[in-house]
């Protein structure tokens, strides 16, 4: 299928989607995104979306043309030409084109790109019966030399992490931070249980604050079940009864080994599980 992009206003074939090689998005990975997912026609926490791209933006001292409502309005535009009701949006902002040389201030027109497409997520075995990760040696970038916070175009430093993960037989990799500390997945964060309490790692661990990280700390919350967002070691996840993983595009999944050890019993857990349920009800 060929979803028409979003560029500038303008809307584009896939196939004739795109962007000039002077672009400091490609030349520095200079520039933010933000993936989103729509479950019947309702994109998930798009506020919540428009909030942290906005806030990627200002870190990078990159002024994203016109308001949160108007790139709302122009995503939910892209998702009605392309017909599409359950998807996957990625929304980017370049730096935009400009002379060679890291400076930016020679770029005065950011790209904003809107890509709507079918999701792939983990097949349903993933779901039953949990995922096997590894700990990758490459650490997640200081937040002493740019801030995780931020969802960047660079994610060479993840995609390196991903390598390690995959070549060692697993579909992701656990980074650790600057302390030795857990810190998430490569584009996912984590969760552990120990004893019916939820553990994740604190935002000055140096993670990126995922909306689904968000959503599935309100679930807990509003269902009675005790989460704490402190400081966690390989240790920790060694000794959880649980594990599972959040992100757009994973959701909510199940982990049931680390490192070759089995979390807790080697299936997912009843917290999980129920997590899972919760989440899926929250999207219907
Ligand atoms: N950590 C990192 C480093 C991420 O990149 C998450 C956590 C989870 O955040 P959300 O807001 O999604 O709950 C991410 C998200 C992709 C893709 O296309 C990547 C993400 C999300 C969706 C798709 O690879 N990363």
């Amino acid at each position: 299928m060929s979803y028409k992009v979003y560029i500038n206003g303008e809307y584009f074939d896939k196939e004739n989607a795109t962007v000039n090689v002077y672009d400091h998005g490609l030349l520095y990975g200079d520039g933010v995104f933000e993936g989103m997912r729509s479950y019947n026609g309702k994109v998930f926490r798009m506020e919540q979306h428009m909030d942290r791209l906005w806030f990627s933006a200002k870190a990078i001292a990159l002024k994203i043309p016109g308001t949160k409502e108007e790139m709302a309005q122009a995503v939910n535009q892209t998702l009605a030409i392309n017909n599409l009701k359950d998807a996957y949006i990625r929304l980017v902002i370049t730096r935009g084109v400009g002379p060679l040389g890291i400076s930016p201030v020679r770029c005065p027109h950011p790209q904003v790109i809107i890509i709507t497409d079918n999701i792939t997520m983990y097949p349903q075995k993933c779901y039953d019966e949990g995922l096997e990760i590894v700990t990758a040696s490459t650490i997640r970038t200081s937040p002493a030399a740019f801030s995780p916070r931020v969802k960047s175009l660079n994610y060479l430093n993840n995609i390196m992490a991903k390598l390690e993960g995959l070549n060692a037989g697993c579909d992701e990799a656990l980074m650790l931070n600057h302390k030795g500390e857990i810190c998430e997945c490569t584009g996912d964060n984590i969760f552990l249980v120990r004893n019916g309490i939820i553990y994740t790692p604190p935002t000055d661990a140096g993670i990126l604050e995922g909306i689904t990280r968000g959503a599935v700390i309100d679930l807990a919350h509003q269902n009675g079940i005790s989460l704490q967002e402190v400081p966690q070691t390989r240790h920790d996840v060694y000794i959880s009864d649980e594990c599972f993983l959040t992100g757009s595009a994973a959701e909510v999944i199940p982990v049931v080994k680390v490192d070759g050890r089995e979390i807790g019993t080697g299936k997912p857990g009843p917290i999980t599980k129920k997590l899972i349920t919760l989440f899926r009800e929250m999207i219907s």
